[in-house]
């Protein structure tokens, strides 16, 4: 507990030795690298981002966060396959495209989630940052996926989410892949309103959601 409140204070603090000290600490204590992640670290995140709409913290800390973060996140990925590996059992193995969507470049999320699905046996394809529909069209077309996962963490961009399902329609996929949506802009009611075929709050519940759909 005192070491989840000193990881959460590093990290909005932006000070990265510490950070990489005390996740180094809690993994060390055999807490699990998802609670980690899930837990203190995306806490903090959220937090900055406060913090930065009430004009204490510019794009320069918000930048240097993400840089911790990643930074943080070469030492936890190895433990979070690890542990993902256990939501694997018995499954088919789908094949997913992930993407962050046109005029967002947020990518911890996804990249994120991208681990976890890849960890638990799903093929995954990362299209980036930025993606708009013709670009995920083409993929749809090249590889074939029965799953698009897309990703938004501003409200602006979000709504584009619904734009990349019109395509489909348009195109004829729309019946071929399932479109599940996540991020911070999200939420169920949204992922419903636009016709998303599910919503997920976290990496776990994306790798559940994933995993139900497999069975
Ligand atoms: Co940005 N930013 N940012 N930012 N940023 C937010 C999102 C914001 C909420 C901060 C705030 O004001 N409170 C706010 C959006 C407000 C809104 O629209 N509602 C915001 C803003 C305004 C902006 C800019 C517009 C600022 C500016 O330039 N004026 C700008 C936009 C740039 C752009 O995209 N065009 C901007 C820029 C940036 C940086 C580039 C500096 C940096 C990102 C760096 C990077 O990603 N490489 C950044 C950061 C770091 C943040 C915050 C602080 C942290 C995001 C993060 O990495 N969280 C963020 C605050 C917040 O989110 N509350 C903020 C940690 C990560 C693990 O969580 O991404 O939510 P998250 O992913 C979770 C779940 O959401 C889910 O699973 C993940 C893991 O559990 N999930 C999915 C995510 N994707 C999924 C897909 C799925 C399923 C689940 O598919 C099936």
């Amino acid at each position: 507990e005192e070491l989840f409140d000193k990881l959460y204070s590093c990290l909005v603090d932006l000070d990265k030795d510490c950070v990489l000290d005390n996740v180094q600490k809690l993994l060390e204590k055999g807490v699990k690298a998802i609670d980690i992640v899930l837990g203190p670290m995306s806490k903090a995140m959220e937090k900055i981002g406060r913090l930065y709409e009430e004009g204490e913290y510019f794009i320069a800390e918000l930048m240097e966060a993400a840089d911790i973060f990643k930074e943080a996140m070469k030492i936890l990925e190895p433990r979070l396959r690890m542990e993902a590996k256990s939501m694997a059992s018995g499954r088919k193995r789908l094949k997913i495209i992930l993407a962050t969507v046109k005029g967002d470049i947020h990518d911890i999320g996804k990249t994120l989630v991208g681990v976890m699905l890849q960890a638990a046996g799903h093929e995954v394809i990362d299209l980036g940052v930025d993606v708009d529909a013709e670009k995920i069209i083409d993929a749809i077309k090249k590889y074939k996926p029965q799953i698009i996962g897309l990703s938004a963490l501003l409200s602006t961009t979000a709504r584009y989410m619904r734009v990349i399902i019109e395509e489909l329609e348009k195109n004829g996929l729309r019946g071929k892949v399932k479109v599940l949506v996540g991020g911070a802009a999200t939420t169920s009611e949204f992922a419903e309103k636009i016709g998303a075929g599910g919503w997920a709050p976290n990496a776990i519940e994306a790798v559940k959601l994933v995993n139900k759909i497999a069975e």
